[in-house]
């Protein structure tokens, strides 16, 4: 059984891979760590406060729990990131050269998410190749790229198993995302069923890729269980699901609220980083070499978010 260290488990991901990861390989097998003291959720197993840019701290749990595979969460996403670009490269790039260092000197595995936003505006933007001109316009997007290189260069030059997807926007109902160019994606619903309106901040023409999480958790988990020697890529694969626009997801949520309504006050900056990124990525080489094939189309993930978003603010 694999022993699993998840770094940065409160976030919006680890909020749910923390209990994924658990149902498929043991409550006591799955350590969740976090830079706060505690998590409100994940109570059912092992959680440990990590500051992950402490390097020692890092190899004392490793080395504790025996752990022999790390997901790496920890990130400040694209928007934040461009308010303080020194912080998000210290925080998203030492976050995964200590996760790297210490996989080499245990032996672990590693996952670390990157993003479309590893792609830029000389990028093209329909069908992306899973191999094209990367040239990120944001520090995100920067530590993005840098972030695949390190994970193919520990792997070719110390045989460090690391593996990653490109994440698009995650779209999901536990944890808010916070920081991100796509946050208005998850936002609309909550502003929804308790407002019935909604002020968007990215331009009405942007398209972007975005996923339910359901299907990220299944990214995450069947990749690192990918059978090796079928693996041509590695960090990173494109991996798509959905693509839309405000107006498509707004159109989406009034067929089922049909009062809801929606205006525009743009954001500069994510209107600038939404214009950069693709409109839909190919992700081809992800379905051949460890057949990632998605199941939430929009209409079911639309429904499924308005019935938990009604859940969670009892209305
Ligand atoms: C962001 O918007 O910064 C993230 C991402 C697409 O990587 N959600």
């Amino acid at each position: 059984m694999k022993k699993i260290l998840i770094v940065g488990a409160g976030g919006q991901i680890g909020s749910e891979l923390t209990s994924h990861l658990r149902k498929i390989y043991g409550a006591n097998n799955v350590v969740a760590s976090d830079v706060r003291d505690s998590l409100n959720f994940a109570i059912d197993g092992p959680y440990e406060k990590l500051d992950v840019l402490d390097a020692t701290a890092l190899a004392f749990i490793v080395h504790k729990y025996s752990i022999d595979s790390i997901y790496n969460l920890v990130a400040l996403l694209s928007a934040t990131g461009e308010a303080n670009p020194m912080l998000a490269w210290k925080i998203n790039m030492g976050a995964l050269i200590n996760c790297l260092e210490v996989s080499k000197n245990f032996g672990c595995s590693v996952f670390t998410p990157s993003s479309i936003g590893a792609f830029g505006n000389t990028t093209p933007k329909d069908n992306t190749p899973q191999d094209t001109i990367m040239q990120p316009n944001t520090i995100y997007g920067v530590c993005k790229v840098t972030g695949e290189m390190l994970g193919n260069y520990y792997f070719e030059r110390f045989g460090v198993d690391a593996r990653s997807v490109r994440f698009p926007g995650l779209i999901s109902n536990v944890a808010l995302p916070g920081g991100g160019t796509t946050d208005y994606a998850v936002e609309i619903f909550y502003a929804a069923i308790r407002d019935g309106k909604f002020t968007c901040n990215v331009p009405k023409e942007n398209f972007m890729d975005m996923m339910y999480m359901p299907d990220a958790l299944d990214a995450c988990v069947n990749l690192m269980e990918a059978d090796a020697s079928k693996l041509i890529h590695r960090n990173s694969f494109n991996i798509a699901s959905l693509s839309f626009n405000p107006p498509v997801i707004f159109e989406a949520i009034k067929k089922r609220i049909p009062s809801f309504e929606m205006d525009y006050n743009i954001d500069s900056v994510k209107a600038a980083i939404s214009s950069s990124w693709p409109n839909k990525l190919d992700d081809a080489c992800a379905r051949q070499e460890w057949d990632w094939a998605p199941k939430w189309d929009m209409d079911a993930m639309v429904d499924d978010m308005l019935l938990a978003i009604r859940k969670k603010l009892g209305k």
